[in-house]
């Protein structure tokens, strides 16, 4: 069958599943959210990566319905661990874009009883104006129920000063690509840094995802980073791996 055609039927029969990875406080190590990551296991293909599938079910205009499902199972997750740190979602632009997007977030946060604060949405890709402008009026109409608003992959071409300028936000995501060599090379460590006060001086929180060594947790814990995610600090895994961490320090 079609990959295609492999999709539509995984999402009509159960077959995806989301990962959680933690959030976590640079100096405690508390918890202080998950991102919720969609998994699709074929029964022949195995695992496909979303980095695959996501532009697939775009195309297919499959998004949509994807996107649904995803909201609805990360925000049924949350309330079943009575989390209450933020659970984060990453939501296509195509989806955000839709005239209705406002309104299902809210009837599915309404549906498990969780407040807009406990959810976040994470924003990439490139957008046309006329995209760009519409995800603008939803995701402000969001901001103000509570939502959390996070700009993904910031730094990447994906993800550009020039939205940071046009999108409400509350949170900037510093692409992994960003501090692969952190520990080792001073410019890395100056344009981390410079991006860390970026944030601080527009009012944003910064996370830096892709953290994988202590190397380079200690160079962002004294740059004055916030939140970390990252292979160091918690692998994606289901939610049964993280119901029995959920209080305290991972
Ligand atoms: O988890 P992983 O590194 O394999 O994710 C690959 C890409 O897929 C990342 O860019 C991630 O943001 C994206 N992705 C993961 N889950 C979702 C999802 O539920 N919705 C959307 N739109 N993108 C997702
Ligand atoms: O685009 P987005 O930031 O949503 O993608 C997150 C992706 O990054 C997920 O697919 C996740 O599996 C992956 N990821 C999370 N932590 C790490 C890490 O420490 N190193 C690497 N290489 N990938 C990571
Ligand atoms: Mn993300
Ligand atoms: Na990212």
């Amino acid at each position: 069958l079609h990959l295609e055609t492999r999709l539509r039927l995984a999402l009509q029969q159960g077959g995806l599943h989301l990962h959680y990875q933690p959030q976590v406080d640079v100096r405690t190590g508390q918890l202080l959210g998950f991102e919720a990551l969609v998994r699709w296991t074929d029964t022949q293909l195995g695992l496909v990566s979303p980095a695959r599938f996501i532009p697939l079910a775009e195309e297919a205009g499959l998004i949509g319905e994807l996107g649904a499902w995803v909201l609805n199972e990360a925000c049924r997750q949350a309330a079943a661990w009575g989390l209450r740190v933020p659970i984060a979602v990453n939501v296509s632009a195509l989806e955000v874009a839709q005239e209705d997007f406002t309104q299902q977030v809210h009837a599915t946060l309404r549906r498990h009883g969780l407040d807009g604060g406990q959810l976040k949405l994470e924003v990439t890709e490139r957008l046309t104006v006329q995209d760009l402008q519409r995800a603008a009026r939803q995701l402000a109409q969001l901001q103000a129920l509570g939502v959390q608003l996070s700009l993904d992959d910031f730094g990447t071409g994906q993800s550009s000063v020039s939205t940071l300028l046009q999108l409400p936000l509350n949170e900037l995501k510093l692409d992994r690509s960003l501090i692969t060599g952190l520990a080792e090379s001073p410019i890395e460590q100056r344009v981390v840094s410079a991006l860390i006060s970026l944030g601080r001086s527009l009012n944003l929180s910064v996370v830096v995802e892709g953290v994988e060594t202590p190397g380079q947790l200690q160079v962002l814990r004294d740059l004055g980073c916030g939140v970390v995610q990252g292979y160091l600090t918690g692998r994606p895994g289901p939610a049964s791996m993280w119901t029995p961490h959920l209080n305290g320090p991972l």
